[in-house]
């Protein structure tokens, strides 16, 4: 599965759930396929999303969806670490995992040696999921169901669709998305 297909299926699924999203192609796929307010397209530092995304879980109800890379993970593995710790229900962390830093050319990760699932039960998560790359539909619904924090690893096809950038400047996105968190 391509990674704009599985943003696309992931996302159809979702209701009131707010979403942070991976700088480069993930956020440009996930404007093409579905633009929201509830959507926090991180356009900053690699490995941030998840940080972010445990940082809104702790300070508000509502269910948080990060969409990670591998390479950005990687980046900031101990990030795992303080989730599991701070063990928010209301957080899950989907990992778009292409083995490879896709954005930026398809440079490999470590990903294809080193698998990031385990790795999270290894750190102490309860509930991970596995979505191999052979799969034609994500069915999201028992990630929805089961108590956070969740560890959902999509193993994906390396690639980027063509999609434009996001016609929005990050202080845009910023604004609209905190207006949407605050409810005004
Ligand atoms: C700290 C930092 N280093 C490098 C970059 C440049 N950069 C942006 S996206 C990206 C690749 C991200 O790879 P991954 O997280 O696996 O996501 P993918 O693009 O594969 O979906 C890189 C190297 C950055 N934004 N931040
Ligand atoms: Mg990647």
């Amino acid at each position: 599965m391509e990674r704009i297909t599985a943003l696309e299926q992931i996302t159809s699924q979702l209701k009131d759930e707010l979403v942070v999203c991976n700088i480069g192609f993930p956020s440009r796929e996930l404007y093409h396929v579905k633009d929201s307010p509830k959507h926090f397209y991180m356009m900053g530092s690699m490995g941030m999303a998840s940080s972010i995304g445990l940082g809104l879980a702790l300070s508000q109800k509502r269910k948080v969806i990060v969409f990670d890379g591998d390479g950005s993970l990687l980046m900031n593995l101990g990030s795992l670490v303080t989730i599991y710790n701070q063990s928010p229900q209301n957080l899950v962390l989907v990992v778009l995992d292409n083995e490879c830093y896709g954005s930026t050319g398809n440079q490999c990760t470590y990903s294809s040696t080193t698998d990031l699932k385990k790795v999270a039960e290894g750190v102490g998560f309860k509930n991970t999921i596995l979505y191999t790359e052979s799969e034609d539909k994500i069915d999201f619904s028992p990630v929805l169901d089961m108590e956070g924090p969740v560890f959902v690893h999509v193993k994906i096809q390396a690639g980027n669709a063509k999609v434009p950038v996001i016609p929005m400047e990050p202080e845009e996105i910023k604004e609209r998305f905190i207006r949407e968190v605050q409810g005004k």
